[in-house]
């Protein structure tokens, strides 16, 4: 169990007991706040946060405290739509169905793939859902504890988020070549968990060019000789199974 921190504030919504059956369910705040709560999205459904101004400050986010979706993690049938919002994902097991980091890189990576899981309507090829816990980002004092995983709308490439993808995303990348269980500030775009040629692809070829192909689609030379490959994915711990 991660550590707790402090409380900011009061959740000015709870979104508790809230079940997509199909179609989809749009959750539009009433106000500026902070909004906690849980889940349960059955088969082609999707939950939408509305989308709002992108801010980096623990006043007014979205906290999922629980996440059920049908078909599991690793192959989910139904969508939590983050929009352009910053959103909290709360892995404390204080709660029955919070996901595991590893959970939420799976929904992550589900969603890239199959558009099934966790995804944006924000997202093109140029901006994609950056992923990191609390800790990393250097973030505290809402509901939730420290490993709780941040999603941020974030320029795919840009792995220390300063919003431009340049050389010093490619040292970032280098420097984490072949770690394992890291995140979007150590270079993971592909939500593998692992650094690879794929991240590194990934980040050279939007440097070469903005408009370049989706993540995971070949680039020309790759310029990596270390390849480690999609299929060297940690096998990461699943604390319970959300399926
Ligand atoms: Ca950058
Ligand atoms: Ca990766």
């Amino acid at each position: 169990m991660c550590a707790r921190t402090s409380f900011a504030g009061q959740a000015s919504e709870l979104f508790n007991g809230t079940t997509v059956r199909r179609g989809e369910v749009k959750l539009i705040p009433h106000d500026v706040g902070i909004r906690t709560g849980a889940v349960e999205i059955l088969r082609d459904g999707t939950f939408r946060l509305q989308s709002g101004p992108v801010t980096n400050d623990d006043q007014s986010c979205f906290i999922f405290n629980e996440i059920y979706i049908e078909g599991g993690v690793r192959a989910p049938l139904g969508s939590i739509d983050v929009t352009n919002n910053r959103t909290i994902i709360n892995t404390d097991d204080f709660y029955w169905r919070s996901p595991s980091a590893g959970d939420v890189r799976s929904l992550l990576a589900s969603g890239l793939r199959s558009g099934k899981g966790i995804v944006s309507t924000f997202s093109d090829l140029e901006f994609g859902i950056g992923y990191a816990t609390m800790a990393r980002l250097n973030e505290s004092g809402i509901f939730c504890g420290a490993d709780s995983i941040v999603l941020k709308l974030s320029r795919i490439g840009d792995a220390n988020l300063d919003g431009t993808v340049n050389a010093a995303d490619v040292s970032v990348v280098r420097a984490a070549f072949g770690q394992h269980d890291t995140d979007w500030l150590s270079g993971d775009f592909d939500y593998t968990g692992t650094i690879d040629t794929v991240d590194f692809n990934v980040v050279a070829a939007r440097i070469a060019s903005p408009h370049v192909e989706r993540i995971g689609a070949p680039v020309p030379e790759p310029t990596c000789t270390t390849a480690l490959g999609l299929g060297a994915m940690i096998l990461f711990r699943r604390r319970r199974s959300v399926a």
